[in-house]
């Protein structure tokens, strides 16, 4: 007995720490259940599972690190669909344009996107807008917003991006800083671009009194929002962090400001400028005569804003980031400015923009590359049956579509890590865009290949107005600058921690100006 006794595990450890001890072994047992649970209990009627030591934690740090690299590895095990465990979640993965179609042309009685992104999106956004109302009211709140982004809109648009950003060359140290002589410098580009954006997004989207707030503090308060729409928020959406506080406090002042915005241009009767403000307010009423609320309209201005600066500001750093390695495209993008508005390069129009074939092609081959969402989720409100399997994913677990990795797989595109616009130029054949092979990049099929803007009733309405405004200041670039990677340093890698896939640093840039001297003056 007493020999017993004195070989249990217990005994090695000092006696103060017993609770330790138990906490200790508990964890040693749960981690072995649950590798024994995987390996010997695989439910036939189930995905497989991505093998994984850690309950709960799952394969968070795989996935975290590099999703592609994760999918490709499980997909070389077990096929387009299988499950991992994320942080307490259960994620069911279908890979390819199956996967993207079973995922996001799913049935709205089987899955939801509010269900999934919710926690994370609310408290950012604030009530009763996009994730936080039923599904029927978020496709009535885009038919509103994307009935603000017309031709007639964009055609206004360009001019006042094309102001921005002289504007924002001239002051801002990463360009001339006040200096308009400045020949060449070094510039950072995750510093200059999401600030481009967002001048250029909330002056356009939002109008005049709106952009002048972020020259005082609505900067601020928006980088407190920003730091409240992590992967750390999406997984404990009200952790107790100085970032969750902040955020809440932002949310509430930023709505509050565009509902006084709002109060002031009623009390003006002035609606004259083409913004989404304005387009809410006519339109705002829902089919069943509810009206929306300032509040709401004044969240809606946040989500539009949020989504379209994160992607958007991503988008634009890896596209100059590739064209720095690619001087030949650059002189062909040169080229084109002047094939299209002539020798002397007046200022840009949106026609303009539309006859740029090759910088088109170029944004489209930057998010080919760099799609800003990796994954896309949605909640399973009724066990789903995996057509062409036995798979049943049960209620209660997520399902998620990656409809990047068709983008860069060698059987849709060819030679896929090749940074390569002119390719969109050659057969449809051989890029099978969708079911009806229409080489547009307004694809409606789920099952393309090529899907940045997602597809389905969650499709992005950003898509126009994105290319409006990165076709805009990558046109203005190329006319007066050429530039190049400092160091002959190559294309960073893709860093996936944040909500967006965004170059990781550095993320630098050396420009100079064409021709110096012999420029218009920049303001
Ligand atoms: C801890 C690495 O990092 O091991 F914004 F009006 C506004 C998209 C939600 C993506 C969530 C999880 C990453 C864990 C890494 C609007 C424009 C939208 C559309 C694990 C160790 C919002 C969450 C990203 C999980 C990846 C999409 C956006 N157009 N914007 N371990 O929402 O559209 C909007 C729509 C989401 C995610 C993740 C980890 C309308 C680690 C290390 C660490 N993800 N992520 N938008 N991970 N690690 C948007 C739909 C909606
Ligand atoms: C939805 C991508 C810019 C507003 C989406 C989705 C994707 C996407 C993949 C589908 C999400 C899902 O299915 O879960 C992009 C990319 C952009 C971009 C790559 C830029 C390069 C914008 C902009 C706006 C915007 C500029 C606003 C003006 C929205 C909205 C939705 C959406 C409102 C609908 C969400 C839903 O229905 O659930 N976007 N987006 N996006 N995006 Fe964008």
């Amino acid at each position: 007995m007493d020999m017993l006794y004195r070989s249990s595990f217990v005994d090695f450890v000092p006696s103060g720490h017993l609770v330790l001890a138990g906490l200790a072994a508990f964890i040693v047992v749960a981690i072995v259940l649950n590798a024994l649970s995987q390996v010997l209990f695989a439910d036939p009627n189930r995905p497989p599972v991505v093998f994984h030591w850690i309950p709960v934690f799952g394969s968070a740090v795989s996935y975290g690190m590099d999703p592609y690299k994760f999918f490709e590895d499980n997909r070389k095990k077990f096929g387009d669909v299988f499950t991992f465990v994320l942080l307490g979640r259960r994620m069911t993965v279908a890979l390819g344009p199956q996967g993207n179609d079973f995922v996001l042309n799913a049935k709205l009685s089987d899955v939801s996107a509010e269900d999934a992104y919710q926690h994370l999106t609310t408290p950012v956004f604030g009530n009763g807008v996009i994730y936080d109302c039923p599904n029927h009211r978020l496709m009535e709140q885009k038919k509103f917003a994307k009935s603000a982004l017309t031709v007639q809109a964009f055609r206004t648009y360009v001019p006042i991006i094309v102001g921005e950003v002289r504007n924002y060359w001239l002051k801002s140290p990463q360009f001339f800083g006040g200096n308009p002589n400045r020949a060449s410098a070094n510039a950072h580009l995750m510093t200059a671009m999401p600030e481009l954006t967002i001048f250029t997004a909330s002056r356009t989207l939002q109008g005049k009194d709106i952009r002048a707030k972020f020259d005082e503090s609505f900067a601020d308060l928006y980088h407190d929002l920003d730091r409240g729409f992590t992967p750390l928020h999406f997984v404990f959406p009200h952790i107790p962090i100085p970032a969750s506080f902040r955020r809440n406090a932002a949310q509430k002042k930023v709505s509050d400001t565009y509902m006084a915005v709002i109060r002031d241009r009623r009390q003006r009767g002035d609606f004259s400028e083409f913004d989404v403000i304005n387009t809410f307010l006519k339109e705002g009423i829902y089919k069943d005569g509810v009206r929306m609320t300032d509040r709401e309209i004044a969240n809606m201005q946040i989500g539009i804003l949020m989504g379209g600066q994160h992607t958007s500001a991503a988008t634009s750093t890896w596209a100059l980031l590739h064209l720095a390695a690619d001087p030949e495209l650059c002189k062909a993008l040169y080229r084109e400015q002047i094939e299209v508005c002539g020798e002397d390069l007046p200022d840009l129009t949106y026609e303009n923009l539309q006859n740029m074939t090759l910088l088109n092609y170029t944004i489209r081959e930057t998010l080919r590359m760099h799609p800003p969402l990796h994954s896309l989720f949605r909640k399973v409100r009724s066990d789903l049956a995996i057509e062409g399997t036995h798979y049943v994913v049960p209620k209660g677990h997520y399902v998620m579509a990656a409809p990047g990795v068709p983008m860069i797989d060698s059987k849709y595109f060819k030679d896929p890590v090749t940074f390569r616009p002119s390719r969109w130029a050659e057969a449809k054949n051989e890029i099978n865009l969708d079911d009806s092979g229409e080489a547009t990049t307004v694809s409606k099929g789920a099952k393309s290949p090529y899907l940045p803007f997602g597809a389905g009733r969650h499709r992005c309405i950003g898509e126009q107005f994105a290319y409006v405004q990165l076709g805009t200041i990558l046109a203005m670039f190329i006319r007066e600058f050429t530039w190049t990677l400092p160091d002959s340093s190559g294309v960073p890698r893709p860093d996936y921690s944040s909500m967006v896939t965004l170059p990781s640093e550095p993320t630098n840039i050396v420009w100079t100006r064409r021709k110096v001297g012999e420029k218009k003056p920049v303001a």
